[in-house]
């Protein structure tokens, strides 16, 4: 009798000690932001196909999650032209929600600033992505391949007319116009979104990239202070938990 309860305790004291080897050992492997957010104790609102159906509002791209089909263009893009809007003779399309989301935005902006919104990009094919490429203007780190772009989806915008990180953090306009989209864009159901690097984001900081997500999730982003990648990430985890 005394030796089974002996036996008992060496067993359990063993099976402790195993389990808490391996739940240090998956910890280790979860990124830190997500054992962060894993502390929100956030349960996952939304489904997952929503983020991967091509046509979808919520379409999640990244360096490394392409569209399933490569050549997708959505059928309801329209001209982002109108009196809100400098297109610097540009001529972007984006798909409708969007374009509609963006004239709001772009009215705010004006009632703000007392200037039309600057979009240089909107809605880019993949033929147009590969030229983007081809003319040698590309790195992986700021474009993204046919295939994988936000702007292939008719969701994203670029915003103001300078192209390095460098120009929005020392000119002084674009640093005030940069400010007020970090704190209004969401109010219009916008999201920037490469703001952490390439470790989070799979690109470099992006000032400029727009994306339109809709009010749900663009206002929950912006309470979370959290990227699109970011959350998409999340959903992907605790998924697999
Ligand atoms: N610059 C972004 C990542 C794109 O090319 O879609
Ligand atoms: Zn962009």
């Amino acid at each position: 009798m005394h030796q089974n309860r002996i036996l008992a305790f060496v067993l359990l004291g063993i099976i402790g000690i195993w389990i808490t080897t391996v739940k240090a050992e998956n910890e280790a492997t979860i990124p830190k932001y997500i054992q962060n957010i894993s502390k929100i104790g956030l349960r996952s609102p939304i489904k997952l196909p929503i983020f991967y159906d091509d046509a979808s509002m919520l379409r999640f791209v990244s360096r490394t999650t392409p569209l399933s089909e490569k050549t997708y263009a959505p059928d309801d893009l329209v001209s982002i032209s109108g009196a809100l809007i400098n297109q610097a003779w540009r001529n972007s399309v984006l798909r409708l929600w969007a374009r509609n989301a963006l004239w709001e935005m772009a009215w705010a902006f004006k009632k703000e600033f007392g200037l039309p919104l600057t979009v240089v990009s909107g809605y880019r094919s993949a033929a147009y992505q590969q030229r983007l490429w081809d003319l040698g203007r590309c790195t992986d780190s700021l474009c993204a391949p046919p295939g994988y772009s936000e702007h292939q989806l008719g969701f994203a915008v670029d915003l103001f007319d300078a192209s390095t990180e460098k120009e929005f953090a020392t000119n002084p306009t674009l640093r005030k116009y940069v400010a007020w989209l970090k704190d209004n864009a969401h109010l219009y159901w916008w999201t920037q979104s490469y703001q952490k690097g390439i470790e989070i984001d799979e690109y470099e900081v992006e000032p400029w990239h727009y994306r339109y997500v809709g009010i749900h999730l663009a206002t929950r982003l912006h309470n979370l202070g959290w990227t699109y990648t970011e959350f998409v990430r999340f959903q992907e985890d605790i998924q697999r938990r």
